[in-house]
């Protein structure tokens, strides 16, 4: 080694723990949802190895600009927000996917420890292997948790204060009255003194969202179908997903994008433990996508009980970032 060389101390392998046992029974989920009188499939399903990499398919999509509008943020406004946020914290990064988002703070932020939490544990798995090669320094921690249940943190995960950090608009993935519970339960992980960072899709023109959720590629067509393969697996049902077809559309009235899977044809689906009829245009709805204004933010947060909160937008005005103290 030469004079000049900088010798950066090595963090230990990422540690990886599979809290997935302490949740609900997602085979009994399953087939509630889909016995339902209005049946329905919780979208967390999509994210099998597949799903996992049409998502991120469906973020390089020119159709669906929100990853783009909320890098361009973090690249814009990075610096204010760690002035913000403080630096030197644990950062937990829900529903971690590829890591990237975060990923991208780490110059700023300078966590103490990064801790990825994602229900599909062997893409979080493989993703973090990755990521600790590229910051060798940084201590890293893998929950595999269906965080939209509970936030349980273990006690590997360093106290408060720390920065809960959930980008890519997926509280829009909520019911309004779920996103405030959850963001309830975010406040608590943080801890005193810690914040949210947080992600959100803005209200814009219907033709746009709907091409978004539609696009002519069909990659989000191929998303929402493949949750049927998923239940498939999970249920050992028997979906034969050329028997339906993809359905997605912006409301403006509940401002959020409905994604369903309908029946090109009467159908008859068994599962272990049941099954049902479906007829030709019968629907179950898989995803809403709720798009938000910036005031709804703004007192979604404040109902959610945090403090002092900074908003930030791309230069369309179509996604928002907000930091909220805890
Ligand atoms: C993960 N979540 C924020 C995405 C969204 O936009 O609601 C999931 C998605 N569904 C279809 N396209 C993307």
């Amino acid at each position: 080694m030469g004079s000049n060389d900088v010798r950066v101390p090595l963090a230990p392998a990422p540690r990886f723990l599979d809290l997935r046992t302490a949740s609900a029974d997602p085979a009994a989920e399953l087939r509630a949802s889909l016995a339902a009188d209005a049946p329905f499939i919780a979208p967390k399903f999509f994210y099998d190895p597949l799903g996992s990499r049409l998502f991120e398919a469906i973020c390089e999509l020119p159709e669906y600009p929100l990853t783009r509008a909320e890098r361009r943020i973090f690249e814009r406004h990075g610096e204010e927000i760690a002035t913000r946020a403080g630096i030197d914290r644990p950062l937990v990064d829900l529903g971690a996917g590829n890591c990237e988002k975060a990923e991208q703070l780490f110059r700023v932020l300078a966590p103490s420890q990064y801790v990825a939490v994602d229900i599909a544990a062997d893409f979080l798995h493989e993703c973090l292997a990755a990521l600790s090669l590229r910051h060798p320094g940084l201590p890293m921690v893998g929950l595999a948790q269906d965080f939209t249940f509970a936030l349980a943190l273990p006690d590997i995960v360093q106290p408060g204060p720390r920065t809960v950090f959930y980008p890519g608009s997926s509280i829009g993935n909520f019911a309004p009255h779920d996103a405030l519970a959850f963001l309830e339960r975010m406040r608590a992980a943080c801890g005193p003194g810690g914040c949210v960072v947080l992600g959100a899709d803005l209200v814009r023109h219907k033709h746009a969202l709907d091409l978004a959720y539609d696009d002519p590629l069909g990659v989000t067509a191929a998303f929402n179908l493949n949750v049927l393969r998923n239940v498939n697996r999970c249920i050992d049902a028997d979906f034969d997903v050329a028997d339906w077809r993809h359905v997605a559309f912006f409301d403006p009235v509940t401002a959020r994008i409905e994604m369903h899977v309908e029946a090109r044809c009467d159908v008859a689906v068994r599962w272990n433990g049941g099954g049902r009829r479906f007829r030709a245009t019968d629907r179950i709805h898989t995803e809403n996508s709720y798009k938000y204004t910036l005031p709804g933010l703004g007192a979604l947060l404040r109902r959610a009980g945090f403090g002092d909160t900074w908003l930030w937008t791309d230069e369309e005005d179509s996604f928002a970032v907000a930091l909220a103290a805890a």
